[in-house]
């Protein structure tokens, strides 16, 4: 997969990728992050990025022909190619869009600021309108940055086997299991006995629960959103008796 991120602050995105699994991936060429500076596609001794609002008010608004210009240099030639502009009005990103993004070989990123983009620019060149959530930020390099680690460790060998992409977190749509590690007694609290039981069916079976117990009482949305098996069906409703209780 190769990452194209157009800003107006490159200078964000150093270090951030330098570290743990994206840093890996990078390395065992995986992925590739490429970081563009609007500004290198402007023309004229200003480098204007950005313009007064035609109907007035507050704010400045990115122009359109330094985008135009920067996306179709990093597009130019290149087969269905998702162009991704991070904003508030997108459609939420997920799991769900992270994994359709790592399918693809490439993705460009576009980090609005200002007030936003002119909308000739979302109109013509954006395929996708994506939003990491419910807040407004000052631009969209900090979730670009969300969207390069959620999707990159989506992509086949980017996790260790020790980290299999099967344990993740929202892997099955449900909430991670509590973990325990070294000492066995600290300030006399232990751990659950069965984790130290050796029998690895039990301890799976205790891990599983776990995780739709705490999806159950934090997140029933996820519950309700999936579609679920007999057994695990099964095994809702017995959960759902005991916190009952
Ligand atoms: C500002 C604003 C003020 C009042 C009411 C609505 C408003 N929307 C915005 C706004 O969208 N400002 C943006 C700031 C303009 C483009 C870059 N900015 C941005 C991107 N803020 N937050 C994001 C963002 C991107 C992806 N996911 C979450 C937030």
């Amino acid at each position: 997969m190769q990452f194209d991120i157009i800003t107006i602050f490159p200078e964000i995105f150093s270090g951030v990728f330098d570290f743990g699994i994206v840093r890996r991936a990078v390395e065992a060429s995986l992925i590739e992050i490429h970081i563009h500076d609007l500004r290198d596609y402007t023309h004229g001794r200003h480098r204007q990025v950005d313009d007064r609002p035609f109907g007035g008010g507050a704010g400045m608004v990115m122009k359109p022909e330094p985008l135009f210009r920067a996306v179709e240099a990093v597009t130019t030639g290149v087969p269905d190619v998702n162009v991704a502009l991070l904003s508030p009005q997108g459609r939420l990103f997920g799991q769900p869009v992270a994994e359709e993004y790592a399918r693809k070989s490439r993705l460009v990123l576009i980090c609005g600021r200002y007030e936003g983009v002119d909308e000739r620019v979302v109109e013509q060149l954006i395929t996708d309108e994506v939003s990491i959530g419910d807040y407004v930020l000052s631009g969209g390099e900090i979730p670009a940055m969300v969207v390069v680690d959620t999707v990159t460790r989506l992509i086949p060998g980017a996790l260790g086997c020790e980290q299999s992409a099967e344990r993740e977190s929202f892997s099955g749509g449900l909430l991670d299991y509590p973990h325990y590690t070294r000492p066995a007694e600290y300030r006399d609290l232990k751990p659950p006995e069965v984790l130290l039981s050796g029998n690895h069916a039990e301890i799976e079976r205790w891990r599983r629960r776990k995780s739709i117990e705490k999806t159950l009482r934090r997140r029933p949305d996820l519950i309700r959103d999936r579609t679920l098996s007999e057994d695990e069906q099964r095994e809702i409703e017995e959960i759902l008796k005991e916190i009952d209780e």
